[in-house]
């Protein structure tokens, strides 16, 4: 083929796999609502009691493996706890778009608004044993780990006062259970690994999350971790947050295979609606109980998206339409869908919401003027947190 019939060739291809402007691009067949689990009996009086919902069928997809089983037991508690949670997350990104807007943060800033159901649904199903690492939209999960807002936005702002004394930005953030924030794309999946490594090998019944995007879902090194990890069976859970762009590219523009659960080849997979935080919380909670019982890794594709651009550079409508982000936007909002089950469920009523949405606004203001009082990093400093100076102690935390 000529140069030129190839070029066209390609072309034709590239545009017949372009997703559709007028829409978003459906995952097929997987449920991506919010708001589509019902309670299976009686709420109880106390909120505290479980009770059991049941989730649609179709809010996971399995490879090479059983789904789980579609009901969850949570409290009235529980429910409203985690939209405490989504809500100061949402604040929390929030504040940190206006502070970069104001010249307060500086450099790369990476926000989560519409993610949100995932780092604090999985959250629950944790334990501080438990290990994260992240890419670099990872301000919601340093929190979820341990972390303070201030310290996240002090951190961001460069003061003394952040999780980094300042000194790392959002993509060094860490807490003895988060291990960051890793700004090269896919570097964290094979550190990931090394974790859950040592995690089994010093017999600790917990597991390792190493999460990572749809596009970085193509590096190699991703695949050699599937590899590794499969090979030695880690209680590793490969977490890809597909929401459907790697920067400006969607991810059906840059993967042979879309279908990022099916990915591992040997590593069975399970794909969640990654909106409706019960699905995720359920998720999350099988894929402890997979890992810890030594059945070995699991490749899990979280189906969500971002409202925002890329990072703060990036106004995130020149390659998807105002359209698409709208249409997400109200059919499946996570912190709408959760909304929804607490008021049609009779959880708590609108009022009692109303001041957890005015308290989690006061607790993001407060923790904005407070990292803006800290201070910045003494010149001093800058030469310290460096190394580990003499010999560095090597027992493991994990
Ligand atoms: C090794 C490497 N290549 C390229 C980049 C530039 N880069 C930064 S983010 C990004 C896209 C990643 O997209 P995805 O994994 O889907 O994560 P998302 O931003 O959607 O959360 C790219 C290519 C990088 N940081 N590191
Ligand atoms: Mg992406």
């Amino acid at each position: 083929m000529s140069f030129v019939l190839r070029t066209r060739a390609l072309r034709a291809r590239h545009l017949a796999v372009k997703p559709l402007r007028s829409g978003v691009t459906q995952v097929r067949g997987l449920q991506t609502d919010a708001d589509k689990s019902s309670p299976a009996e009686s709420l109880p009086e106390s909120g505290s009691a479980t009770f059991k919902v049941n989730l649609p069928g179709d809010s996971f997809h399995s490879y090479r493996c059983d789904v789980p089983d579609p009901e969850i037991e949570i409290s009235k508690d529980g429910l409203v706890d985690m939209y405490h949670k989504m809500v100061q997350m949402r604040r929390m990104e929030q504040a940190a778009d206006a502070l970069y807007k104001q010249k307060l943060i500086r450099g790369f800033c990476h926000l989560a608004i519409g993610q949100e159901a995932i780092s604090v649904g999985m959250e629950k199903a944790m334990t501080p044993d438990d290990r994260v690492i992240t890419a670099y939209r990872c301000h919601t999960f340093a929190v979820m780990r341990g972390g303070t807002i201030k310290g996240v936005l002090a951190e961001l702002m460069g003061r003394q006062a952040g999780m980094s004394h300042g000194k790392g930005g959002s993509m060094h953030i860490f807490t003895p259970s988060f291990f960051g924030g890793n700004g090269i794309v896919g570097a964290q999946v094979p550190v990931g690994t090394g974790i859950a490594f040592a995690q089994k090998y010093l017999n600790k019944p917990s597991v390792t999350f190493a999460l990572y995007g749809d596009g970085a879902s193509n590096q190699g090194q991703v695949f050699e971790s599937y590899n590794m990890a499969k090979l030695w069976n880690l209680p590793v859970v490969f977490s890809c947050e597909n929401n459907k762009y790697g920067m400006g590219t969607s991810a059906e523009r840059a993967a042979m295979n879309t279908s990022f659960f099916t990915r591992g080849d040997q590593i069975p997979g399970l794909q969640v609606n990654g909106m409706d935080i019960l699905a995720v919380l359920r998720a999350a909670q099988w894929a402890k109980e997979w890992t810890v019982s030594g059945k070995g890794p699991l490749v899990m594709e979280f189906v969500t998206y971002r409202y925002g651009g890329h990072s703060m550079s990036d106004p995130g409508t020149t390659y998807r339409t105002r359209e698409e982000i709208q249409q997400v936007r109200s059919k499946s909002d996570a912190i709408a869908g959760l909304r929804r089950y607490i008021l049609e469920w009779g959880v708590t009523d609108e009022d009692s919401l109303k001041a957890i949405d005015k308290s989690a606004k006061e607790e993001v203001d407060h923790a904005v003027e407070e990292a803006k009082q800290s201070p910045h990093p003494d010149l001093k400093d800058f030469w310290t947190d460096i190394y580990v100076s003499g010999r560095p102690n090597l027992s493991f935390s994990v």
